[in-house]
């Protein structure tokens, strides 16, 4: 038996989240066209043949300022502390920017060796990547270069194949059928989140906290679920909620289903709208997401 933790690293909005479902193979982090959709670690489970791989999805690596924005750096880089391999992640449309130029360079004072794999390839003509994949062999940091892209999944099953091998001996980490670490409250938020993320324009998803403060067992198997979406100022909570209620309302409506299919049975989801002018700087939020408020 074999088992070990990849972690998963890269700017942000080079597709991490959706390959770690990719490589899951169902749906654990959640994803937006949006940067800092992932705000913290979450673990994502895979087992082949005999080998159980933990990926550990981390929030975008850049150049944070606010505390609120630091402490996600800081855990994608806890992320890779104690992995036993690191997989890079690079746009291959963007190509190398300054953002992962850092983050090689940080890898490479570590002298820790890293698997970079060119994600979204689906968007680059097949003449443009080579140039691409030789200046990261030139970067001196790779152990290995992949070409994938996380939305159709091409060259995902060889990249897989290649993480497996790396894998320690050892027992398997969680049980055999564990799809992923994370909390049923904290799923929940975050599928909550998702929807904040994909339906408010501009800045205002990152305005935004939810948290899920109420569970309870309802008729019928369903489940009860209270969630409070944080927002800064009352002109975001009039956003939220929309003219007579009809954005709060769309952005329930999907987090409902989305939450009824990942828990696999009928949810009631009441969600509330307050305002928290200083919630990105309140420890506990932090503690909630698994953050850590002092970096
Ligand atoms: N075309 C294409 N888009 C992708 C691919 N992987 C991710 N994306 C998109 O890139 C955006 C950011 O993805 P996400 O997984 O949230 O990136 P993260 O911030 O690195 O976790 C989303 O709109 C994804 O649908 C890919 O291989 N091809
Ligand atoms: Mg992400």
């Amino acid at each position: 038996m074999r088992a070990g933790f990849v972690a998963v690293l890269g700017a942000p909005n080079v597709g991490k989240s959706t390959l770690v479902n990719r490589l899951v193979g169902a749906k654990v982090a959640i994803v937006s066209p949006k940067v800092q959709t992932t705000r913290s670690r979450l673990r994502g489970i895979r087992v082949v043949d005999e080998v159980q791989i933990v990926f550990v999805d981390t929030p975008g690596i850049f150049a944070a300022k606010r505390r609120f924005e630091r402490a996600m750096v800081h855990a994608a880089w806890s992320g890779a502390h104690d992995a036993d391999a690191i997989l890079l992640l690079v746009d291959a449309r963007r190509g190398l920017t300054g953002e992962t130029g850092a983050i090689i360079e940080r890898l490479k004072e570590s002298g820790r060796e890293a698997l970079i794999a060119l994600n979204k390839i689906d968007l680059v003509p097949r003449q443009r990547l080579l140039p691409l994949a030789a200046a990261v062999e030139e970067t001196g940091l790779a152990a290995e270069i992949f070409m994938v892209s996380a939305l159709d999944g091409n060259g995902v099953d060889h990249l897989l194949a290649v993480l497996k091998d790396r894998m320690p001996p050892g027992p398997w980490l969680y049980p055999e059928d564990q799809l992923a670490d994370i909390s049923e409250r904290l799923l929940a938020a975050e599928i909550t989140r998702e929807q904040l993320f994909l339906q408010l324009r501009q800045e205002l998803p990152y305005a935004v906290a939810v948290e899920t403060e109420g569970w309870t067992a309802a008729r019928g198997g369903a489940v009860r679920v209270e969630q409070v979406i944080y927002v800064q100022r009352e002109t975001h909570k009039g956003i939220v909620l929309g003219k007579g209620g009809q954005q709060i309302r769309a952005i329930g409506t999907a987090a409902r289903a989305g939450l009824a299919e990942a828990l696999g049975r009928p949810v009631d989801l009441k969600l509330f709208v307050k305002v928290r002018q200083r919630w990105p700087e309140d420890p506990e939020r932090y503690r909630d997401i698994g953050l850590e408020y002092d970096v």
